[in-house]
């Protein structure tokens, strides 16, 4: 069974989401020129994550990627901080497994207009994450990724699945994806792909963000 159309709610209109790392840009500038680039090559869905950053310097970055975004005509997530997507608009926020769960998130927010996704690493989760309103999740890390302590062992492919079998709310695979595995990710029925360094670790960030979005197409 695949998620290819499997978009519950009206308006989830990308499969490529980027998340943010300001501290593995190497090869631009700055986290909001890496990041225009990549709007610019057709990403359609940003989540901000920046976990260190004092509230005020994200706040700032945050309005800085809704000027972006919106410039863009793409979707804006911010990790964690619901306070933060409030406050300049977001179309969503993403929570962690610590963070404020999704229904009360739910309770508080216009639910036709705001997004909530929901990191998840196991079947549990993502059933708990469905049941208490996400509107989707991401699920990984499917294959080993540059930060191996942060994110935790990969569950692989075939946990994946499992997981696509159990809910029904789009599920984006994340961890390690790269262009040479991003196919076997949507094959296996993933609705999307999340990434990091995919797309912001490259030296041309326009041609990967195109290759993912080819890699997409084909397989709509
Ligand atoms: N959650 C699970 S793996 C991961 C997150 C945020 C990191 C993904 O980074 P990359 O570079 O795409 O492997």
């Amino acid at each position: 069974r695949s998620q290819k159309t499997g978009n519950k709610k009206q308006g989830l209109d990308f499969r490529l989401y980027l998340i943010t790392d300001r501290k593995i840009v190497t090869h631009y500038p700055s986290l909001i020129t890496a990041v225009e680039e990549a709007l610019k090559a057709g990403v359609k869905a940003v989540q901000l994550r920046e976990k260190d950053l004092p509230t005020r310097e994200l706040l700032d970055m945050a309005y800085r990627m809704r000027d972006l975004t919106t410039k863009y005509n793409a979707r804006l997530f911010i990790n964690d901080r619901i306070d933060i997507a409030m406050c300049v608009n977001a179309d969503g926020v993403h929570l962690g497994q610590s963070s404020i769960p999704a229904y009360a998130v739910r309770k508080a927010v216009d639910g036709s207009r705001f997004f909530i996704g929901v990191s998840t690493h196991n079947l549990e989760e993502a059933l708990a994450a469905e049941r208490e309103g996400a509107d989707f999740i991401t699920f990984g890390p499917i294959y080993p990724t540059y930060s191996k302590l942060k994110y935790g062992k990969p569950v692989g492919i075939e946990s994946m699945k499992i997981v696509i079998e159990n809910a029904s709310i789009p599920i984006f695979g994340i961890g390690g994806i790269k262009p040479d595995n991003a196919k076997d990710v949507i094959n296996a029925g993933a609705y999307g792909i999340a990434m990091i360094s995919g797309i912001l670790g490259e030296n041309d960030i326009k041609k990967a963000t195109e290759n993912y979005l080819k890699i997409l197409g084909e397989t709509l």
